[in-house]
């Protein structure tokens, strides 16, 4: 499997600062796990995505250019905002591309001019890379009114925190039923899904989420599908964990993927 180290915190506004060190890092723990739980020794090769430091567009156009090289791959940030122009060049390849989002947030703050790891989604769907009826958010537990309205005005799927709490198994069922209808989907796993007693390393901590053992569950059932093709793993960020917990949670879902 082709891993893609994208080293950059530039759309995480200020919040975001210290994700840029995940993916060696994740990478580093990866390599120091044996079997994962399907007992396979997975192999990896990695690339590296060139970042311009100090200039967001250039490291975008950077990202979008050298996406456009891979048809399958996980990707590693970074900030969430990494995901819009991986996106972007991962819908030039199907005719009905699907993302389907873990993250403790919608991503669809008002949007700026250039995509930010709070508005990435809504501007997907603004600048018409994605139809909102193909996208779903799971796990959300923070958001703002502007958010829940753009949310409910494009009819965007969603399963809340509340919703898994309920009934984690047949929200996963439905969920891949969901996913299915996509010819190419992207799975998108934001780390703050994940209750920050878990996975205390990223910028906005939400408690009340999922455990790691809950994403590990959606993770395992989710990579059956195979029409999976694009995958990114955002917003660890060394500088802020514990005991390098989110690190090492990150290398776990790596290695559960793979
Ligand atoms: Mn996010």
């Amino acid at each position: 499997m082709e891993v893609i180290k994208v080293k950059t915190s530039q759309g995480g506004l200020g919040k975001g600062n210290g994700c840029e060190l995940a993916p060696d890092l994740i990478i580093e723990k990866f390599n120091e796990m044996f079997l994962n739980e399907n007992f396979l020794e997975n192999k990896i090769d990695i690339f590296d995505i060139d970042v311009v430091r100090g200039n967001i567009e250039e490291t975008n156009s950077n990202i979008y250019k050298s996406v456009l090289n891979f048809n399958k791959g996980i990707f590693i940030g970074g900030d969430h905002s990494i995901s819009y122009n991986i996106f972007k060049a991962f819908s030039t390849k199907y005719k009905n591309p699907g993302l389907l989002v873990f993250d403790a947030h919608p991503d669809c703050e008002v949007c700026t001019d250039i995509a930010t790891h709070e508005d990435f989604v809504r501007k997907l769907i603004d600048d018409c890379y994605l139809k909102s009826d193909n996208i779903i958010i799971v796990g959300i537990r923070s958001f703002s009114k502007n958010e829940i309205e753009f949310l409910r005005q494009n009819k965007i799927r969603f399963f809340s925190m509340k919703d898994i709490f309920n009934d984690l198994q047949n929200v996963c069922d439905e969920i891949m039923e969901l996913s299915r209808d996509f010819d190419g989907l992207y799975l998108s796993i934001d780390i703050d899904v994940v209750d920050p007693a878990y996975a205390p390393g990223t910028g906005y901590p939400e408690v009340g989420g999922l455990s790691s053992r809950e994403l590990i569950y959606f993770v395992q059932r989710l990579k059956l599908l195979k029409n999976l093709k694009f995958i990114d793993i955002v917003e660890i960020n060394p500088t802020k964990d514990v005991n390098d917990l989110t690190v090492i949670l990150g290398a776990k879902i790596l290695k559960e993927l793979i």
